[in-house]
């Protein structure tokens, strides 16, 4: 059974996963019209990612006995200043997103719920994962200035990425 501040910051996670999966959409819509097909569909990806992962704590919440409150979900910008401002956002926020996932370690550390760290070792591990990507990603678009071939050539690239549930995995 989960006690009730766990519940509650669980809870606030299911919402920030959310918030990242309409915020990646919202990448995705401004990407396509700059007429980045590739980049579009890799954050289209994005947003599958991020709703496994909130699936992933709605679940889990549900299966400690716990009860899911889905909150609305706050606005997402919609304008970027180019693809390598993008990716640079999209690094800024996950780093957020590890900040999160770090203080709900904290409270199941707190809390002595060992279940839950056993559970949130998993994102823990994922949001290294995330970070080394995008960091990837933006010195590629450094190199060829985030135009011309070299841009034409990562499109392409990160066009190429399908979903695969990792949480299931
Ligand atoms: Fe859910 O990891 Fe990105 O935000």
């Amino acid at each position: 059974m989960l006690n009730q501040k766990m519940e509650l910051e669980l809870n606030k996670q299911i919402n920030a996963e959310y918030w990242s999966a309409y915020f990646y959409l919202s990448m995705s819509a401004y990407l396509d019209k700059e007429g980045l097909q590739g980049c579009a569909s890799w954050m289209r990806v994005q947003y599958q990612e991020e709703i496994s992962h909130a699936l992933k704590f709605f679940d889990y919440v549900i299966n400690r006995g716990g009860e899911v409150k889905l909150q609305p979900i706050d606005a997402v910008p919609h304008e970027w200043n180019g693809i390598i401002n993008v990716f640079e956002e999209t690094l800024k926020h996950e780093r957020k997103v590890t900040s999160l996932i770090n203080n709900l370690m904290d409270v199941a550390i707190e809390e002595k719920d060992h279940a839950a760290k056993s559970f949130l070792q998993w994102y823990v591990d994922e949001q290294v994962e995330e970070e080394s990507t995008v960091q990837t990603i933006i010195d590629q678009l450094k190199m060829v200035e985030g135009k011309g071939m070299g841009l034409f050539t990562i499109d392409k690239e990160l066009g190429q990425r399908v979903f695969v549930d990792s949480t299931q995995v």
